[in-house]
């Protein structure tokens, strides 16, 4: 997440927090290259518009404030960008007459009709979501990445993905450089702290990868250009600018995934906005500063259900036919007991704590049953596959093996 400080607008405010910047890094220890946050970004105020508006009425939009906004570095603005008149006579949202909206989605309907809601619904200036989308350029990288078919692969080809002895040793490195910060997290929010290193890990290298798309660009594309799932990206959409307003971010700025995805944890916009924790209480929740980060991954865990201390995921003996019917493929809420389990043939291997489990079934070559707790079902509620929750699993072992030699 980077951005070009080429704007004598924003040379003075960047320059008083510089200091801070300075001070905040020596005080939090923090050694990984952050994203530079341009908090003197407020966006324009709501324009005058007339409640309940279903297009009898125009709304009175304000003057633009024509002042260049500072530019992303991969992403320049137009030069001459077109401003919608100050008076409008024609009721908003127009489906057909192009107003102020130009760039790769100036004739999409439904993004017209988006922003028509974002000012209803949100009270976001007509004339400043014109101006950002006419920034946005269709990322067709996303739109092929998310068209892919889903991940085929059977669980022993998908664990050496994750299980390699880089990230193990990744981990060791990243739970040594902010024990502090794990510590605390653990603490407050309750959660193991492996697995907590381990996500980290698993999403992004321990913040080395933390995606190169822009953001806002990717959740337009795959929200107006990708039928299958618009209404899911339009809705992250949303909250991502909800989410830049809160944190006074210009939205052009968010660098993440494909799928929008951000910071160290990858959180989409709607989880960003419910579980990001402002961990060094500076006044923004970044994601990409472990001190806001890994309390956040803790808050997600902890918010779903996780209990420390009751293990995750044990292997289980299987035998009998009746295990064949309650095996679970798919991330599903555990309800079963021990009991239940080994009235259906059942065991587990070593001791697992939880309440309620499910008998998880691994699908391969060979497949493997294994028996999982609320803990389990807590990391599929991070990414719903069973295989990516085992991975994460086996990872905040092997880490913490790797770190104590048990
Ligand atoms: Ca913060």
């Amino acid at each position: 997440m980077r951005i070009t400080r080429d704007s004598a607008k924003w040379k003075k405010p960047l320059g008083q927090i510089a200091g801070l910047v300075v001070v905040g890094t020596l005080l939090g220890g923090c050694t990984t290259v952050r994203p530079q946050w341009p908090w003197v970004f407020a966006p324009p105020g709501a324009v005058s518009y007339p409640a309940n508006n279903q297009g009898g009425q125009a709304p009175v939009i304000r003057p633009p404030v024509v002042t260049a906004p500072p530019r992303t570095t991969n992403q320049p603005l137009p030069q001459t960008l077109p401003l919608p008149s100050p008076v409008v006579t024609t009721p908003y949202p127009s489906v057909n007459a192009p107003r102020g909206l130009g760039g790769d989605y100036a004739n999409y309907p439904e993004l017209r009709q988006f922003i028509g809601k974002m000012n209803n619904q949100h009270g976001f200036d007509i004339a400043f979501l014109e101006q950002t989308f006419s920034s946005v350029q269709r990322d067709k990288e996303a739109l092929t990445k998310a068209g892919a078919p889903a991940e085929g692969q059977g669980w022993r080809a998908y664990r050496p993905i994750f299980l390699t002895e880089e990230r193990i040793n990744g981990g060791v490195d990243f739970w040594n450089r902010h024990a502090a910060l794990l510590d605390n997290a653990t603490r407050q929010y309750g959660v193991d702290t492996e697995y907590l290193v381990a996500i980290i890990g698993v999403e992004t290298q321990y913040g080395k990868n933390t995606g190169k798309h822009n953001v806002l660009q990717a959740l337009t594309s795959l929200g107006f250009d990708f039928p299958r799932r618009a209404s899911f990206y339009q809705k992250e959409l949303e909250q991502f600018l909800l989410l830049s307003r809160e944190e006074k971010v210009r939205p052009q700025i968010f660098n993440g995934s494909y799928a929008g995805a951000m910071g160290l944890g990858q959180f989409i916009s709607s989880s960003y906005r419910s579980y990001s924790i402002d961990g060094n209480r500076d006044g923004k929740r970044d994601l990409w500063d472990p001190q806001d980060a890994i309390p956040s991954v803790a808050n997600y865990f902890a918010k779903n259900g996780w209990k420390r201390g009751t293990g995750v995921a044990v292997p289980a003996y299987i035998s009998g036919n009746g295990y064949a019917s309650i095996a679970e493929t798919t991330a599903k809420k555990p309800a079963r007991t021990l009991g239940d389990l080994a009235a259906n043939g059942v065991r587990p291997q070593t001791a697992i704590n939880s309440a309620k489990v499910s008998l998880i079934k691994l699908e391969g070559a060979t497949d493997e049953y294994w028996v999982g707790g609320e803990n389990f079902y807590a990391i599929t509620r991070y990414n719903p596959s069973v295989k990516y929750a085992m991975a994460v699993h086996q990872l905040a072992q092997e880490i913490r093996k790797r770190k104590f030699g048990f």
